[in-house]
């Protein structure tokens, strides 16, 4: 499974792995043999594009971490793009509160669809339901007789209506009746298994709407075979467009597939990939999770782990340092400044009040006005070093070119420095406060260092 992709994407890494540190000429090489190994495996172009974007960005922006190579970093950073494009979390399939769970089954001639539902009906036994499976695919006799093969081998009954051992051509019957069937024999699953065309017609769409409207089920899933790349993911959106189905089944993982399919699908149709299936055998089947299909495309599982270790010593180490220095009061407007770059790399200022040893999570609630730091930092980088090590050089001539040199008034520059002040004490009292375990008041923390009113939004001027 996706092999060839692998492989380029590990040679591409290679390329910066004997590096001292990623810059901006090796990551632009890398990147560019990262597209092209996307673009050869079949993925669609705009999402190879914004793939490499947000790599780039991403690989640029980072913490140097001393520990690990920049192989070893960006690596893991393509491991988190890659599980953001195969969807983020998992999701699966939601259960009815009332049974049955009703799971209606869509896609292409010969996608898997009949395979995958037996599959499927395996899963929900192996798990303890009782499954019955429709036999909505009514137009040819073999698609019923394979449906009953398949089903036997999972001990999962078929719901299908023959009159004098001729199949019923109605589609939309069967899949009403199976619920009904389930229902009187305490089934608590069903589903139903439909007709494909060899390409997308007119009617294949409308028999599907059909039994979407009439039985109204809990899911819709679309099939779709892996191995037919971009063809597979323009399926994948005119059915969306159509049927509006819940989630997309990837069949034939195992095939030679170049994994253009699975990398595409998610961002066109916006539906998350819920189940694989990577063989003929009935227990090919595997619930989707973008974090492990990320890390097997990458090959470098334990490499990913390494790296997410590394950064957390980081952070310990970095906590560590600014918890000393707050101690012994040398937190300077330097390391205030350090500390908002960091926050804007990492995204928010919650990141920062959570190094405060004993307020980590209480800060998870606090709306917090991230726009004022901008202002804040305008400020500080007009200082010198000297400045930001010892606020109390501050005169009023340093004040004026501060304020002149950041395209601000005197009084935001000594509201700043007083701001700072306060807070450094608050920080001080906090520490202490929480060594004893008692409980601290963080949204007036936060009102010293933005000069807001509690979580509320100060608007920068
Ligand atoms: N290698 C492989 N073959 C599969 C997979 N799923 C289905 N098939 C095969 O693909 C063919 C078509 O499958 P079927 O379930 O009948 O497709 P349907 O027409 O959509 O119902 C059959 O020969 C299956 O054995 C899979 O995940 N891997
Ligand atoms: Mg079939």
């Amino acid at each position: 499974m996706f092999e060839g992709l692998s492989q380029k994407l590990e040679g591409a890494l290679q390329s910066v792995t004997g590096q001292g540190r990623i810059d901006e000429v090796n990551v632009a090489e890398t990147m560019r043999e990262i597209r092209r190994a996307l673009l050869n495996a079949d993925v669609n172009y705009q999402v190879a594009k914004e793939f490499t974007a947000n790599v780039k960005e991403a690989a640029t922006g980072e913490d140097v971490l001393t520990s690990v190579t920049p192989g070893e970093q960006l690596t893991k950073i393509m491991h988190d793009e890659l599980t953001r494009v195969l969807g983020g979390e998992h999701e699966g399939i939601e259960m009815a509160e009332t049974p049955p769970t009703v799971i209606l089954v869509a896609g292409l001639q010969g996608s898997g669809k009949t395979t995958f539902c037996a599959k499927l009906a395996r899963h929900f036994r192996k798990e303890g339901h009782a499954p019955l499976l429709a036999a909505s695919d009514v137009y040819r006799p073999a698609a019923v007789d394979q449906l009953k093969t398949l089903a036997d081998q999972v001990n999962a009954p078929v719901y299908s209506i023959e009159d004098d051992g001729e199949i019923v051509e109605d589609a939309v019957r069967v899949a009403n009746e199976a619920v009904t069937e389930a229902q009187n024999t305490a089934r608590d699953i069903v589903i139903i298994d439909t007709a494909g065309r060899m390409h997308i017609d007119e009617a294949m769409m409308q028999e599907v709407e059909d039994i979407k409207t009439t039985v109204a089920p809990n899911e819709t899933l679309f099939v779709v075979d892996s191995m037919t790349g971009q063809d597979a993911v323009n399926t994948a959106k005119e059915f969306n467009e159509r049927i509006d189905y819940d989630g997309v089944v990837l069949s034939k993982l195992d095939g030679d597939t170049r994994g253009g399919a699975a990398l595409s699908i998610r961002t066109v149709v916006n539906k998350p990939i819920k189940f694989a299936s990577t063989g003929e055998k009935l227990d090919a089947l595997t619930p989707f999770y973008p974090d492990r299909m990320a890390q097997r495309i990458l090959g470098m599982g334990d490499v990913v782990s390494f790296v997410e270790r590394a950064q957390e010593q980081y952070d310990e180490q970095e906590a560590e340092r600014l918890q000393e220095k707050i101690r012994s009061e040398e937190f300077d407007l330097q390391d205030f400044y350090d500390q908002l770059q960091r926050i804007q790399k990492m995204g928010s200022i919650k990141e920062l009040m959570g190094m405060i040893p004993g307020v980590g999570n209480k800060i998870s609630d606090l709306d917090i006005d991230e726009e004022a730091f901008t202002h804040i930092e305008a400020i500080i980088q007009s200082m010198t070093p000297e400045e930001r090590a010892h606020p109390d050089i501050l005169n009023g001539t340093r004040r004026r070119r501060i304020a002149r040199g950041s395209g601000n008034e005197v009084r935001d520059v000594n509201q700043l420095v007083s701001q700072f002040e306060e807070m450094k004490d608050m920080m001080k009292t906090m520490q202490k406060m929480t060594s004893k375990g008692q409980d601290v008041d963080i949204s007036s923390l936060m009102d010293k260092i933005t000069g807001g009113g509690g979580g509320q939004s100060r608007s920068p001027r």
